[in-house]
């Protein structure tokens, strides 16, 4: 069972989609909302939402640490067991992004900046320049009969703000110049993840969710440098192959990376 209380953020979006996700539980403070979904996966229902005030130990990929202080930022996570196949799990991270920028798009309006996808988790702010990374995702695999994903959203509202230093190369809507508050946030992510993961679910929607991601990436088109498990190599950013992965030309040569970190060559050549 998860402790905490429902979490109030709102109606504003009716409609099939937001029924998805159930009751949304909210925390004060918590080591990490994903691993708090994790170790219910058991027992809790597919569309199982933790937000929190506060991670003590929120966690990146790869061990790394996700920063924010207490009641800043947008932290929730969902579990999810995700139907129309099992080729759905690896696109979780690739639907919530797509969601995320949606909804930031709708908070901008038509302004700058703009907000893209870094492959494969990170959502970026950009004016013209690249202003940092604005939020992360961080989707994990549980075991299970049937398996269950959950996947964790760290949305930087208020820190780091203009004088703040934060992590490099953060950034928040606040520091972008947009004044609004963690907690009216999550509703309109959920609605927008529910719409989306309602694309994936459904015939074609692998194809569909690599298309959306594909028109929101910052990295496709790119000269990029990926550091993953096999190694450091540069190369041409060109395509997502269907399971989400990262097509880059290198040497003459299309690889296709499955996890890794990029660097993006262009933009560190502008600055
Ligand atoms: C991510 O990992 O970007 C995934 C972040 C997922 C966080 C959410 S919060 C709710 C849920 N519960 C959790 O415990 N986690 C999820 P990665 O790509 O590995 O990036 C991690 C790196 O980003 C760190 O090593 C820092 O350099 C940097 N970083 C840490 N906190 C940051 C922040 N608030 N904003 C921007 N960058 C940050």
């Amino acid at each position: 069972m998860l402790s905490g209380r429902n979490y109030h953020c709102g109606n504003s979006t009716p409609g099939p989609f937001r029924r998805r996700f159930g009751s949304v539980n909210y925390v004060e403070e918590t080591g990490s909302t994903n691993a708090d979904l994790a170790a219910v996966a058991d027992t809790a229902g597919d569309g199982t939402v933790l937000v929190t005030g506060h991670q003590t130990a929120g966690r990146g990929r790869l061990d790394r640490r996700w920063e924010a202080p207490p009641n800043a930022n947008l932290l929730m996570s969902v579990l999810l067991r995700p139907t129309g196949g099992s080729d759905r799990l690896s696109l979780v991270t690739s639907t919530l992004a797509v969601a995320v920028v949606d909804v930031l798009v709708d908070l901008i309006g038509g302004q700058v900046p703009s907000a893209r996808i870094k492959w494969p988790n990170d959502i970026l702010l950009f004016d013209g320049d690249q202003l940092g990374k604005v939020a992360g995702i961080l989707a994990e695999l549980v075991d299970g009969d049937p398996p269950a994903v959950v996947v964790g959203l760290g949305l930087n509202v208020e820190w780091p703000g203009p004088d703040d230093e934060g992590p490099p190369d953060a950034t928040s809507l606040v520091a972008a110049g947009f004044e609004t508050e963690p907690g009216s946030l999550a509703d309109p992510v959920l609605a927008s993840f529910g719409r989306w993961l309602g694309v994936l679910e459904a015939p074609g929607g692998v194809e569909a969710i690599r298309l959306e991601h594909l028109a929101r990436s910052a990295t496709i088109g790119q000269r990029v440098r990926v550091e993953s498990p096999t190694g450091m190599v540069e190369g041409h950013a060109l395509d997502l192959a269907p399971d989400g992965a990262l097509v880059v030309e290198v040497d003459g040569t299309r690889r296709e990376f499955r996890s890794g970190d990029i660097v993006h060559l262009r933009s560190l050549d502008r600055d």
